[in-house]
């Protein structure tokens, strides 16, 4: 621990970048708002955020009776909503490290995130209270805190600021790698900074945006694009407990919003409602000319299928801008906020301050259209996997590069085009990295799996998805809706497989090892598209 950094359990905030823009914007509008919780139906203000960050940076603290978090970790489990965004800002302001915990984890997934991150304390909101027994049970020694939920209110002192921190770790975002285990992806101050600026400059975020934001807050896309950026940049987040495709196209008929952001996954849905909900009723103009009238409207954490972004457009008028990152480097490539420089396919060149290169057989790609590896630079990159020394230096290479693990090609204008990923064992779906490792550790578990490959499909709707070749144990039987049903209390339901096929043997090589590709090819020789198709797969 850093023990020359300032000790302080006073009102004051710390001067990290975010909370003096925070402040500034607060100063220049104190009726500046920072976040509509659409599900309180309540508008809190800048100057009310820094209120109540301060407030609860003193609750932690006094609960824990220490002076300064000194980047102890804190686990929090709070619906999507401004309590949130407090909660956040008060482990920061308390000098310690947030870890933000899924809300649609089963228990068992909690606890391992709760248990590789080794919190000091853990924040429930009382939308949660029912997961307060079992998380206790897994975890003894660490104390809990109930987050009193706030209110608006209508007047705020503007707290004081001390000395800033930015080279501390802020941020821990459990992610999938190629091992079977999640690994806490640990981000600094500097590093979560620089990524939402990078934003802010390319995309021009302002006090004048509104963002309608739907996305999950136990990921980057989320996190950075969404809450930091905007926030940095003085706008307003219109904060909804989840995606919910009705409520978009009735929000953007309101014209008063001015920025979207969310995966491939949300398009397609987004479109698929339009066609059987809007198209041809009295609302149709009014929800084509609403979405028509947003500023910006965003793509990316998995690759945007060109159907989807062709209907899209057509309903719209939007050209979706498309962008790439990862849980490791914010994000690296964008499209251009100019129509004329949103390339289909692409997802643009490195953002501002970004170093992107690619990379083959050890050797740096400069010609056009020649795959490599992505490997990135710049201070948007992560510090450390958390306790896993040797994991962290294995991603960079010598020259301190990190090493993606996506492939792609750059045409003659420098815009990237993403091939796909080096490893199969990696799965997308509805813009989730899932390890297919781990979906196999885990169904090793159950009674009736004696052997399992795990795949993921493509499709149009999730990007992919998670299906389940499976030799059973003699004696056994499988379907698919029970091994769903045993799966939910052991996986997020992201990762648990939607298609499964039994078979008398998995193919293995003289290694023992199993080659996915050729399974894909072999089992599922066609391209998925439609819930009714996976339906018919797995009677089979
Ligand atoms: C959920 N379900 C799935 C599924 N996810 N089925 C197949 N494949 C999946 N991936 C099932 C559930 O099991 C459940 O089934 C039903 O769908 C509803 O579950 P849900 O959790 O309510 O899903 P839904 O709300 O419909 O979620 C869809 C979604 C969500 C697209 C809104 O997946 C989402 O918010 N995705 C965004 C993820 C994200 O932010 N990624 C960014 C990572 S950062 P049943 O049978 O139980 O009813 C990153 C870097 C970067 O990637 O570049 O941004
Ligand atoms: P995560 O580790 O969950 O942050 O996911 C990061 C991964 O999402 C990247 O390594 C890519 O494989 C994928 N990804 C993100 N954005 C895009 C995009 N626009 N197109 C294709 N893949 C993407």
């Amino acid at each position: 621990m850093t023990s020359h950094q300032p000790k302080s359990n006073s009102h004051s905030l710390p001067s990290l970048p975010l909370f003096l823009a925070a402040k500034d914007h607060a100063q220049r509008n104190p009726h500046k708002i920072a976040v509509i919780d659409t599900a309180k139906d309540e508008e809190y203000t800048y100057a009310q955020l820094l209120s109540d960050t301060a407030t609860l940076k003193q609750t932690i603290l006094a609960q824990l009776q220490l002076p300064d978090l000194d980047e102890r970790r804190i686990a929090f489990l709070t619906p999507n909503g401004y309590d949130y965004a407090v909660a956040q800002w008060a482990v920061w302001a308390a000098g310690g490290v947030c870890v933000p915990l899924c809300t649609t984890h089963p228990v068992k997934e909690l606890l391992y995130t709760i248990g590789d991150s080794d919190p000091a304390l853990i924040i429930l909101h009382p939308a949660f209270a029912h997961m307060e027994t079992p998380l206790r049970e897994g975890t003894h020694t660490i104390p809990f805190m109930t987050l009193t939920p706030f209110v608006q209110a209508t007047t705020h002192a503007i707290p004081p600021f001390g000395e800033g921190y930015l080279d501390r770790r802020a941020l821990m975002i459990y992610t999938s790698g190629t091992t079977s285990s999640p690994k806490g992806c640990v981000t600094t101050h500097r590093n979560i900074t620089f990524q939402a600026d990078c934003l802010v400059r390319a995309w021009q975020y302002s006090p004048a945006d509104r963002l309608i934001h739907v996305l999950p807050l136990h990921h980057v896309h989320g996190i950075i694009n969404g809450l930091t950026a905007s926030f940095l940049a003085g706008a307003t987040v219109e904060m909804h407990p989840k995606f919910d495709p009705g409520v978009i196209w009735a929000r953007w008929q309101a014209r008063d919003s001015s920025l979207f952001m969310a995966v491939p996954t949300i398009y397609a849905r987004l479109v698929d409602y339009f066609e059987s909900h809007i198209r041809g009723t009295e609302a149709e103009t009014a929800a084509r000319e609403g979405a028509r009238a947003l500023r910006l409207v965003v793509s990316g954490s998995a690759a945007l299928p060109t159907p989807i972004k062709s209907k899209f457009a057509e309903i719209t008028g939007q050209t979706l801008l498309e962008r790439y990152g990862m849980t490791e480097i914010g994000m690296a490539l964008s499209c251009g906020l100019e129509v004329s420089r949103r390339v289909d396919g692409s997802v643009g060149w490195p953002l501002p301050g970004v170093q992107v290169r690619l990379t083959k057989e050890g050797r740096v790609v400069e010609g056009v259209d020649e795959d490599g590896q992505i490997e990135v630079k710049g201070d948007n990159v992560f510090r450390e996997y958390w306790r896993r020394p040797e994991a962290t230096v294995k991603e960079f290479t010598a020259d301190g590069w990190f090493q993606t693990g996506d492939v792609a090609r750059r045409d003659g204008s420098g815009a990237y085009f993403i091939q796909g990923r080096a490893s199969v064992d990696l799965i997308k779906s509805g813009g989730y990295k899932i390890s297919a490792l781990e979906v196999e550790r885990t169904m090793l578990g159950l009674d009736a799996v004696q052997e399992v490959a795990v795949v993921g499909l493509d499709d149009e709707e999730w990007g992919q998805r998670v299906a389940a070749l499976v030799k059973l144990r003699i004696g056994t039987t499988l379907d698919l809706g029970t091994l769903r049903a045993q799966l939910k209390t052991e996986l997020a339901p992201y990762k648990i497989p939607t298609v499964l096929k039994v078979v008398e043997a998995i193919d293995r090589n003289a290694m023992g090892k199993v080659n996915k590709k050729s399974i894909i090819k072999k089992y599922w020789p066609i391209t998925l598209t439609s819930i009714t198709s996976i339906t018919s797969i797995n009677l089979n």
